[in-house]
């Protein structure tokens, strides 16, 4: 029975690949600035590749190529359990799972925090579409009136669609859905991401939820999660970010993340301001107001490290900003952060040998001659030593809670910093989630494994097994 009704099914690769290119052409639409950065980026990219033929070799080898031209991630907020755990059954159709926790309140944004995501390594080929979900943890309002408020607003809204909601328990019981229903699904699911201009609330509690913070009244306020930015990944976002004042956008100051490198690290990022944009109140007689949310973030990916290097990451970079009171807004921020990172290792030996980073390893020509050879030693470091097995870089797919909190910041508008008690509360967030989230290093580890066991399960036969 399987069979036949399975072999119907579209991959979860293709409606993910179809819905982050229904997100895109509608975001494009929504901000048109958006649809100049996609354009930069392309121009960046085709330069960077060109200047760059080692680079351009090793993406065709890891085959990463064909993904670079449509890659991009996007970001939501929501509001409540019930909104977040369904957002997970969303995605899961589309071959999506939570990875990592982020907890934000520490920089001042009362949120926390997980990526949807693929996690194999062919879903993260095909399409490694990605988006940054927000749960608004109202616990952190101190007004209690208008922490109140703000649940019962939110508690009358639905961000789903009637079909899209059908849509998703059809393709929970049959295990998937066929070429229309993942069309439809697609259109249905965009609903939830769309932009509306008008707000569900008055004026007067707009203006209340948005002193409590900027954060919640975008939460609160709309009838669903608008997609808050998309972003696509450029190869040399210096480059990008120099050339964004020339096409007419408003750069954020500073790139966030690790300071530009032989061998980039992680993930740095840039955007450009969030858009005013006119909203109508609930009353609209007070007429039409504003609102400050969406905006367009570029971000250049390196290497994922390992909890080791993770940690490295991690205490330079608040040493850097323990060094200035200002943060990463400060005029010599660039080079405090590129001095600090000079004891960063930025040779992909020196990554590998010190275990700072993950890296994928595959037979060499010459490697794949010596398949099944009696002499063949499968000790990695020897395999690599002659020649026989090269190590690639393996991609950080994921975020970075303190440039996330950057981006959060700059896109709020203003200065605005509120503290919260740092409050990780990962549990509970699983629990409104209604599953666990990966731990995105044990994901690299494991992908790193695999590579190692593919490349000793080709050499295997007469090889000897290292000791
Ligand atoms: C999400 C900000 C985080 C990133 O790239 O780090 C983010 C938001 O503003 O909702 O997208
Ligand atoms: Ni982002």
């Amino acid at each position: 029975m399987s069979e036949t009704s399975t072999s119907v099914f579209v991959s979860s690769d293709e409606i993910r690949a179809r819905f982050s290119g229904a997100m895109s052409e509608m975001y494009r639409k929504e901000v048109p600035q958006y649809g100049t950065l996609i354009d930069l980026v392309a121009d960046i990219n085709a330069q960077t590749l060109e200047a760059h033929p080692q680079l351009l070799a090793q993406m065709q080898r890891s085959g990463e190529l064909p993904r670079l031209g449509v890659e991009r991630h996007g970001a939501i907020r929501v509001g409540t359990a019930a909104e977040l755990s369904m957002l997970r059954r969303l995605f899961a159709i589309m071959g999506m799972e939570p990875v990592g926790y982020y907890d934000l309140s520490v920089a001042g944004v009362p949120v926390h925090s997980t990526a949807f995501r693929p996690v194999a390594d062919a879903a993260l080929l095909a399409n490694p579409f990605r988006v940054f979900t927000s749960l608004l943890r109202l616990d952190l309002i101190a007004d209690e009136a208008l922490r109140a408020q703000a649940g019962a607003i939110l508690a009358q809204r639905s961000i789903f669609t009637g079909r899209a909601l059908a849509l998703i328990a059809q393709a929970e019981a049959a295990g998937g859905l066929d070429d229309g229903q993942a069309d439809e699904f697609v259109r249905e699911a965009l609903e939830t991401f769309r932009w509306h201009s008008e707000s569900t609330v008055d004026g007067t509690t707009y203006e209340a939820l948005h002193k409590a913070h900027r954060l919640i009244a975008d939460v609160v306020c709309f009838k669903g999660p608008h997609i808050n930015h998309l972003t696509p990944r450029t190869l040399d976002i210096d480059a990008a970010q120099a050339a964004m004042p020339a096409r007419g956008m408003d750069a954020k100051d500073v790139v966030e993340g690790p300071p530009r490198r032989d061998c980039p690290i992680l993930l740095r990022q840039t955007s450009f301001k969030a858009l005013k944009e006119i909203v109508r109140f609930a009353d609209a007689g007070a007429g039409a107001g504003s609102h400050t949310a969406r905006f367009g973030e570029i971000e250049q990916r390196g290497v994922a490290l390992t909890r080791k290097g993770r940690a490295l990451y991690d205490q330079l970079l608040a040493q850097v900003r323990d060094m200035g009171s200002a943060g990463s807004a400060a005029p010599d921020y660039g080079s405090r952060l590129a001095q600090a990172f000079e004891a960063f290792p930025d040779t992909h030996e020196a990554l590998r040998a010190q275990g700072l980073a993950f890296y994928r390893y595959a037979l060499t020509e010459a490697g794949l001659a010596q398949a099944g050879k009696a002499a063949v030693d499968t000790d990695l470091e020897s395999l690599l030593a002659q020649g026989l097995v090269r190590a690639e870089p393996i991609i950080y797919e994921d975020f970075l809670p303190v440039s996330a909190a950057g981006i959060f910041q700059s896109n709020l508008g203003g200065e605005e910093q509120k503290q919260y008690a740092a409050h990780a509360a990962q549990k509970a967030f699983e629990a409104d989630l209604g599953a666990c989230v990966h731990d995105e290093i044990a994901l690299y580890e494991a992908a790193q494994q695999r590579s190692v066991d593919q490349v000793r399960m080709a050499l295997q036969g007469q090889a000897r097994v290292a000791a």
